[in-house]
């Protein structure tokens, strides 16, 4: 019975191990308080370095103290916190290895959002992700809906002519969120990809069956035609509020973009090993029955 338990335990742990490919990652592990113009640390970036152009250095972005995080989501660094003193707003990019949007398969994108206080009307707020040269592009965050309600949503570059489409779940200040996305790419000339959006989908899991968001609009390829993302941009509105960014990632499937941490299965096993002799010695096998679960 322990053995079957034990490879219960192995199982358990082996949760999220079915993986593609993390291509991008970006958790703001740099000193506190420095600007994010020209660092360059992270995964999938090459030497390509942030770029914060704001023409006056009170604009400018800095690196924020500590990491967002959320529930067991793996986390690094500290984060990217936005700041405005005035109505300008914020926009930091980086671009990155291109990922070619390979027909049939789909890119995986998840971030970390939070504002620090009340969130003024009609302040947008995304991650983008953009082709180069430009083209169609999507982004992640929040808008106003027409009721003037903030909330998550897929907005675009093309925003007059095709409308931002909303989800139903409001924005709340002073809240983590994670917000995962996804590409689907069809690489027909002139076809658009099929875009996901989810908030605060479960860890450690499937992504759910049916996302808060999706559209089917956006041709995300080069003039050439080529499909594929070039960059990321970071952009909050200006209202003295500040906006962090954290734990960015692009990859092949959902589990590359929202790892958890969990005990190593070599930890867990010794920990059950070594429960499993002591209630022998102890207290008889009637207790390992009772702490361990079934196999
Ligand atoms: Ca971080
Ligand atoms: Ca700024
Ligand atoms: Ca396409």
């Amino acid at each position: 019975m322990i053995v079957a338990t034990l490879l219960g335990f192995g199982a358990l742990a082996g949760i999220g191990i079915l993986r593609g490919e993390l291509l991008v990652y970006e958790g703001f592990d740099y000193e506190a308080g420095v600007e994010i113009h020209g660092e360059s640390g992270g995964v999938g970036f090459g030497d390509r370095k942030w770029e914060d152009n704001q023409d006056h250095a009170a604009e400018r972005d800095h690196v924020g103290t500590g990491s967002l995080t959320y529930g067991s989501l793996t986390t690094t660094g500290n984060s990217l916190r936005q700041t405005s003193i005035a109505v300008n707003g914020s926009t930091d990019n980086r671009s990155i290895n291109p990922i070619p949007g390979i027909n049939g398969s789909t890119t995986w994108i998840s971030f970390l959002l939070r504002s620090e206080g009340p969130v003024s009307p009609d302040q947008p707020t995304h991650l983008g992700v953009r082709a180069n040269p430009v083209s169609e592009a999507p982004f992640f965050g929040v808008v106003d809906n027409p009721d003037g309600q903030t909330v998550f949503a897929i907005s675009s570059n093309t925003p007059f002519t095709k409308p931002d489409v909303f989800t139903n779940i409001a924005f709340e200040a002073g809240q983590t969120y994670l917000i995962v996305a996804s590409i689907a790419w069809d690489t027909a000339p002139g076809a658009s990809e099929l875009v996901k959006l989810y908030i605060n989908p479960p860890l450690g899991a499937n992504p759910p069956l049916s996302p808060d968001a999706f559209r089917d609009d956006l041709n995300i390829a080069t003039n050439g035609n080529t499909n594929r993302i070039a960059s990321l941009e970071l952009a909050s509105s200006g209202d003295g509020v500040a906006w962090i960014f954290d734990e960015l990632r692009i990859g092949e499937a959902f589990s590359d973009v929202v790892p958890i941490t969990v005990p190593e299965p070599a930890t867990i096993l010794a920990i059950v090993g070594a429960m499993a002799i002591w209630g022998l010695r102890k207290r008889g096998r009637l207790l390992v029955r009772s702490i361990l679960p079934k196999a």
